[in-house]
């Protein structure tokens, strides 16, 4: 096995997928890593550019939308639609699925452009999530009724955190392989591989216990439990971040789902994080990395789409350490 596999030859050897589609996959790659050696170049001038900060508009899911999720949308708009291979595009900044070229590409493509982006006020980490499907045979003409049918089988997730360095982490679901920036070359080199989460890692648990209190008493009990063990406490607030720690050093990120309104909760049974392109895409690289993801008590790989941006609560991370938190969580 080739230890430092490149770009290209990940898309050329994937497996199950025909010749055709390496080509469209292969273009794909090449457009997020595009779009990620721009968004790093934008990113890493930071508030000398004066484009940190809140746009002034509100996205689809209620939240305040900074001008970099923006920029970060049609970045990479602008690269997929170039790379000829998207027929759909679905985003975290858009209401409704994007067609791209007419729908005639090989694949349909989720993503969440700019994750973590309340990191960029502090000049903190971010990332950028996108998972890869292939269009349902089921098509009915209605673009987000054929991306839910498509999404239940990735074909390729990737992921691009922008922090010291910036790193492309990419899977077809047989294994990953992490590529890092080169800035004197403009181009994303590979680092050996494959990574897969150690079986004797430390045990980092990635969660926000601010807010615990809303959470059912099941994710109580779980955080109760780690009081005395020989656990670390490590959240920056960026999934890409938090997870891609936890894939190299062993650990696991947890977000709940609150409780009802009428039990102290927010009435957000299913927590925060996205399915289609934030909890489906890390499942995924989770899964090649020899790790696992729930909702709680299912694999997220099981979860049915029924909403392009549906909500899940998220539990990731090292595969044994899923397991204590399902024995925990789950059993009264
Ligand atoms: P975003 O896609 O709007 O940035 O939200 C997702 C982010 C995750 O990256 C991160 O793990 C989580 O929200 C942090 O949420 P909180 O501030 O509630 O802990
Ligand atoms: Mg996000």
């Amino acid at each position: 096995m080739d230890s430092r596999l490149s770009l290209e030859g990940m898309a050329g050897e994937a497996k199950g997928l025909s010749e055709e589609e390496r080509v469209a996959a292969r273009k794909i790659l090449l457009a997020i890593s595009a779009g990620a050696r721009e968004m790093a170049g934008l990113l890493a001038s930071g508030p000398l550019g004066g484009l940190t900060g809140a746009s002034g508009a509100v996205n689809v899911q209620g939240e305040e939308v900074q001008t970099f999720d923006e920029i970060a949308q049609d970045v990479f708009t602008r690269t997929l639609r170039g790379s000829a291979s998207v027929a759909l595009l679905v985003s975290e900044e858009r209401e409704d699925p994007e067609v791209l070229g007419g729908g005639s590409g090989s694949f349909h493509v989720a993503m969440d452009p700019l994750d973590g982006s309340s990191n960029l006020a502090v000049s903190g980490p971010v990332g950028s999530i996108f998972c890869v499907f292939r269009p349902s045979s089921r098509k009915t003409g209605e673009p987000s009724t054929d991306v839910l049918a498509a999404a239940v089988s990735p074909v390729m997730a990737a992921y691009v955190l922008y922090s010291v360095s910036t790193l492309l982490v990419v899977s077809f679901g047989q294994e990953v392989r992490q590529f890092a920036l080169d800035l004197s070359r403009g181009e994303f080199l590979p680092l050996p591989g494959p990574v897969r989460f150690p079986e004797k890692g430390s045990k980092i648990v990635s969660l926000n216990a601010g807010n615990a209190s809303r959470w059912r008493e099941g994710d109580q009990r779980y955080l109760r439990s780690l009081d005395g063990t020989a656990y670390t406490a490590r959240y920056v607030g960026a999934l890409v971040m938090d997870f891609h720690r936890n894939l190299l050093k062993g650990g696991l990120y947890l977000y709940p789902g609150d409780l009802p309104k009428d039990s102290r909760g927010t009435g957000h049974p299913e927590g925060k994080l996205r399915l289609l392109y934030e909890a489906i895409p890390m499942a995924w690289i989770a899964r090649a990395a020899g790790g696992e993801a729930v909702d709680g008590h299912r694999p997220i790989l099981d979860v049915p789409p029924v909403h392009i941006h549906q909500r899940v609560p998220l539990v990731v991370g090292t595969a044994s350490l899923v397991a204590d938190y399902l024995r925990i969580a789950t059993t009264p």
